[in-house]
């Protein structure tokens, strides 16, 4: 089933290895032909090619913009030669048929990147590239179509040994409509992100548009577990976010690595200030901030983001909105952990880190930010959303409501607002109790908030470690009493959606919680208001959700 290839269409704008492309074929005795730059190039080589305009006899036009567009090239690649009738046409209309054709497309993407104008932009938008790659895809049972420089030694010697298996061609095909597709959806993103982020604030209009440009980057090991398989795909059009984070260190990620990573993202970029999130399961375990001014404060929010749950960080996954500095490895040094993804490294922490031969250490590239859109699989089709970020006008601490008790003290309402940031990333029903910055018990993925209550009642009760007083409760573990610190006392609350019953809150209240933020607006707030008035506790509404699924 090989097809010989006596007849070549080379028309490439990035224009490694054609000459040894151009001189293999030439050698094997191919008739080359081409267009304008890359014919040029070929010519200059001393290596006979046919003008694509000699051949149709049609020069080209629009600036380049008609060149491959025509019948007698389209005719040359489409004529099924199993059909007699196509042949006919062919003699017919004196077109030669084409067995080979060497297509790579305009920079779409890369000029996108350069920032050029709207204009320039739009001129890298292939057409007359796309068309012959799936002409030639098409006609696999033919034509081979590559897309790609560096197969051109197969090429060469598939040329010399008369041609393509079926397979082959077959495989080149499949490659070759996933390359015109991607490209296809760069170019949806962007003329999407140009004409349809209708109030201009940067973020496409949903439900407007929902298109990504995927490619493979890697097959994983394995899914999320062993007897499945899997892959990472990159978006090509989206910023720069886990799946395009750098490996200092480490054996390769893993399925539930990079979930757990992208978890720990989310978590920890939501703040300004240095801040570390712990991540188990794809939810936190730990997040804290630290102060600006803080000596080596990425060291600081992660030892209070340890603490939140140490019992629960072993084997996690951390991830820091600052370089990880030396003192903050030296403290993850002593902690089993799978992951560490930061903006950046210092050289001593790579070092120190390096030394744990099971650690993997990422670098996030410039840029990071969230997909605009999530998707999600369902059996037999899949969901589309814009995805969920804290800028809603509820998430501004300024446009909160007072539901209940007296105005909270700026040290309050900064762990409020600590909170509510925090529990967004804990999968629903969440409940965070907060203080002095850190989480300190998390109840999340219960299926009643009654529940969660409990849980981040029972975790800040009993994985706080209790230390001489004066110690710093994070990192004294050499001043623990060995017991346990009644964390729920003193707390701040966040609630990912509203009490939808005065119950779960007044566990919250019998454990000494002093302040909560929730949405409100359940039918049944009068109740809940009236719940928090009783115990003189404090109570804001944001008026926003932020359900995690
Ligand atoms: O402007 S186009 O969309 N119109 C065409 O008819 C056409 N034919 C080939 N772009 C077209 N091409 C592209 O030109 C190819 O995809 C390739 O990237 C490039 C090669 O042109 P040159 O040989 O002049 O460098």
């Amino acid at each position: 089933d090989q097809v010989a290839i006596r007849r070549a269409l080379i028309s490439v704008y990035d224009k490694t290895g054609l000459e040894e492309l151009a001189a293999g074929l030439h050698a094997a005795g191919v008739q080359l032909i081409s267009t304008g730059s890359t014919a040029k190039k070929i010519a200059a080589a001393g290596i006979p090619v046919t003008e694509v305009e000699q051949v149709t006899g049609s020069p080209e036009m629009l600036d380049g913009r008609v060149k491959t567009l025509h019948p007698i090239i389209h005719g040359g690649i489409l004529a099924d030669r199993r059909v007699p009738e196509h042949m006919e046409t062919l003699t017919e209309r004196n077109i030669g048929q084409i067995d080979l054709v060497v297509v790579n497309l305009y920079p779409f993407v890369q000029t996108v990147a350069s920032g050029a104008s709207q204009d320039e932009v739009v001129e890298q938008i292939d057409i007359g590239g796309p068309a012959m790659v799936r002409s030639a895809a098409k006609n696999h049972a033919a034509v081979s179509i590559v897309v790609d420089p560096s197969f051109y030694p197969q090429v060469i010697e598939a040329a010399a040994a008369g041609g393509f298996d079926l397979k082959t061609r077959q495989r080149l095909a499949a490659k070759a409509y996933a390359h015109t597709a991607a490209y296809d959806s760069a170019v949806a993103s962007w003329t999407a992100s140009q004409f349809l982020d209708e109030d201009g604030d940067g973020v496409i209009d949903w439900p407007a548009y929902a298109g990504v440009a995927l490619q493979r980057a890697a097959v994983l090991r394995y899914g999320e577990n062993p007897h499945q398989q899997a892959a990472l795909y990159v978006d090509e059009a989206a910023p720069a976010g886990i799946a395009q984070a750098d490996q200092l260190h480490g054996k390769p990620m893993s399925y539930n690595n990079y979930v757990d990573a992208d978890a720990a993202l989310r978590a920890a970029f939501d703040f300004d200030k240095p801040a570390v999130a712990v991540i188990k399961h794809a939810n936190p375990c730990g997040v804290a901030v630290a102060s600006d001014d803080a000596e080596d404060a990425i060291a600081d929010a992660h030892r209070k983001a340890h603490a939140t749950d140490p019992v629960s960080a072993f084997g996690g996954v951390i991830a820091a909105n600052r370089t990880v500095t030396k003192s903050m490895a030296e403290t993850v040094k002593g902690i089993f952990t799978e992951v560490v993804i930061a903006p950046d490294f210092e050289p001593e922490a790579v070092e120190i880190l390096s030394a744990k031969k099971n650690i993997r250490l990422l670098a996030l590239p410039d840029g990071y930010g969230r997909n605009v859109n999530e998707f999600r699989q369902v059996s037999g089709g899949m969901l589309v959303q814009a995805g969920d970020t804290i800028n809603a006008e509820g998430d501004d601490v300024a446009n909160w409501t007072l539901a209940a008790g007296e105005a909270a003290d700026e040290a309050t309402l900064a762990d409020l607002a600590f909170a509510w940031r925090a529990v967004r990333a804990a999968k629903s029903n969440a409940i965070l109790l907060a203080k002095n910055g850190a989480a300190v018990g998390i109840g999340m993925g219960q299926v009643n908030r009654i529940d969660s209550c409990k849980l981040a009642v029972e975790r800040a009760n009993t994985l706080g470690v209790k230390v001489e007083s004066g110690a710093d409760a994070a990192g004294g573990a050499e001043n623990a009493t060995g017991e346990s610190e009644q964390r729920a006392a003193g707390s701040v609350a966040a609630s990912d959606a509203f009490f939808p019953f005065a119950d779960g809150l007044q566990i919250l209240i019998d454990a000494g919680v002093k302040a909560v933020v929730q949405p409100g607006g359940s039918v049944r707030d009068e109740e809940v208001i009236a719940a928090a008035n009783e115990a003189g506790i404090t109570m804001y509404f944001t008026g926003a959700r932020h359900f995690f699924h």
